[in-house]
Order: structure tokens, then C-alpha cells, then sequence
């Protein structure tokens, strides 16, 4: 059997990675595709999402706060290297359910996620040579120049450290006007738009910064391609899962046969 597609959902706290994460599982399967969904997040509160494979039958926060008397930061340190101690035991759970994907939900502090050591052991022991990483664009944020280099600068560090493809995605586009829509997509599109963006209407000091943190952008590489998605309004996973393919298929694009149009 090939390896599956293994996905793993990342981004600031609060940008949409759980609710993502059931969309389009929920988008896959009703497509008819089968995937695998994994919580990473040991502090997940949400009750009615179920997730196939829970780290928190390992390892729980809450349990971890009371029996160290730590903060939940300081929890969420703690159970990553817990979750890094466990990590074949989940390898095997979700190994076991043979699926064509896995979704990964990762917890809501991305600095958490991206920076620490036991969190790349997880992900290098649960990812094979099929794997990607969301990163999600909270519109709050990436509607505005100043937010948007912020965020694709965390995207490449995530990218940096991980070392894995990314899939840049715009989460909840449906806050977004249909213009802001067009102006966040184009600046990932078209550097000479986000230039213009960022260095408009900024104070002078604010302009030399921008201008550097631009160049850095210019210097990363490929453009980011950001795919808008709503996973309220179910419409854009279609369109995520395109890429995702195509990037597991090393750039062909595969046919989707039997998938409903809901863009
Ligand atoms: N309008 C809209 N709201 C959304 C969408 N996706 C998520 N939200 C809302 O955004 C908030 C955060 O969503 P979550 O899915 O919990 O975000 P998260 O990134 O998993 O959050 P943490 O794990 O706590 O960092 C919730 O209030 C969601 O209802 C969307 O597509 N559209
Ligand atoms: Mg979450």
C-alpha cells in the first residue's frame, strides 16, 4: 500500500486549525476519500470533535498542570516532550487504520509547535516521504500588508524548521469582502503588490522595516500560493486538496473523479 498523505495543521492560536481540520476531513469523506484524523493538541477542550487518534489517551494537560502545579504553557512544554516519549504508540494507532490520509491538529501555540525539539522528533517519527504542512492565514491578521509579511514569515520558519513542503492556506476567507479577498491572494501572488501594499501609507520607519521584512520574503524563494478556504462555508477545500495532491504526486496534477464542486 503507498504511504499515506500525511497533513498536518498549523498556524497562530485561534486561526481556524481544529475547525479545519473536521471540514475537510468531513470534505474528504463525503468525497469518498478516507482519511485519518489525529489530534496532536493534548489541551483540546472541544468535546464534539472526535478525533480517530487522541494524544490525550497518552497524555492531558489538565492532568499534567495538577500533578506538576505548571501553568498551561508550561504544561503544553512538558506534555510535548511526554507526547515525543509516546509518539510509536500513536505511529501504530494511526498506522493501523491504513487510511489514504492523515490530518494532523496541532496545538494552538505555534511557538510551541515550531520550536520545540520534541515537536519535530513527533512529526519526523509520524511522517513519511508524503507529507506537507498547512500553515493557516488568519484573515484577521493577513488582511492587513504589515500582518500578512508577519505571517508568511512565520509560515518559512515554520518551513525552515520542519524541513516539509508547505500548503499555505487563507482560513475563514468568508470574513473577508470579496475585494479583500482578491487584494490577500494577490499579494501572495504577485510580490510587486504586496510591496506596494506594505510600503503605502506606512509611517517612514515603519516603511524601512516593512521594506526589509519584504526583501526577506523576496529571498525565501517560491511564491506562496495561498489558498482561500472557509471551512464555515465549506468552500475551498476542493481546491486544497487539488494541491495537496499535487504535491504528494510531485507536481501532476491528478484527476479528481468523483468529488462534488462546493467552490
Ligand atoms: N467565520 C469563520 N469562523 C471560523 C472558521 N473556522 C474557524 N472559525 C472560528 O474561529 C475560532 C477558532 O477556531 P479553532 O478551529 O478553534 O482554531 P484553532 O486554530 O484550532 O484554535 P487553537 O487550537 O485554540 O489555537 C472559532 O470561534 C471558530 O468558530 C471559518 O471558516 N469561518
Ligand atoms: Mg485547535
Amino acid at each position: 500500500m503507498e504511504e499515506p498523505g500525511t497533513i498536518y495543521f498549523t498556524g497562530t492560536a485561534g486561526a481556524g486549525k481544529t475547525t479545519c481540520v473536521r471540514a475537510f476531513a468531513d470534505w474528504m469523506r463525503t468525497a469518498g476519500y478516507d482519511a485519518t484524523v489525529v489530534n496532536l493538541d493534548p489541551g483540546l477542550e472541544d468535546t464534539t470533535f472526535e478525533p480517530d487518534v487522541d494524544v490525550r489517551e497518552w497524555v492531558r494537560l489538565a492532568e499534567i498542570q495538577d500533578e506538576y502545579g505548571l501553568g498551561p504553557n508550561g504544561a503544553q512544554v512538558a506534555a510535548a516532550d511526554m507526547i515525543a516519549l509516546k509518539i510509536f504508540d500513536i505511529k501504530q494507532a494511526v498506522a493501523e487504520l491504513k487510511s489514504d490520509y492523515v490530518l494532523v491538529d496541532t496545538p494552538g501555540q505555534i511557538e510551541l509547535f515550531a520550536f520545540r525539539e520534541a515537536s519535530k522528533a513527533i512529526v519526523d517519527a509520524l511522517s513519511g516521504d508524503r507529507s506537507a504542512i498547512a500553515f493557516l492565514f488568519d484573515p484577521a491578521l493577513a488582511r492587513n500588508p504589515g500582518g500578512f509579511v508577519s505571517l508568511a514569515m512565520l509560515s518559512a520558519t515554520v518551513e525552515f524548521r520542519f524541513r516539509l513542503p508547505m500548503l499555505n492556506l487563507l482560513a475563514k476567507a468568508d470574513v473577508l469582502t470579496p475585494a479583500q479577498l482578491e487584494e490577500v491572494v494577490g499579494w501572495s501572488d504577485d510580490r510587486e503588490r504586496l510591496y506596494e501594499a506594505v510600503t503605502r501609507d506606512a509611517p517612514t520607519p515603519d516603511v524601512q522595516l516593512s521594506t526589509e521584512l519584504f526583501r526577506a520574503i523576496e529571498a525565501m524563494g517560491p511564491l506562496l500560493g495561498l489558498v482561500p478556504t472557509s471551512a464555515k462555508e465549506g468552500t475551498g477545500l476542493e481546491a486544497f486538496y487539488q494541491a495537496a495532491q499535487r504535491l504528494f504526486a510531485g507536481g501532476e496534477d491528478l484527476e479528481l473523479s468523483h468529488a462534488p464542486t462546493n467552490d
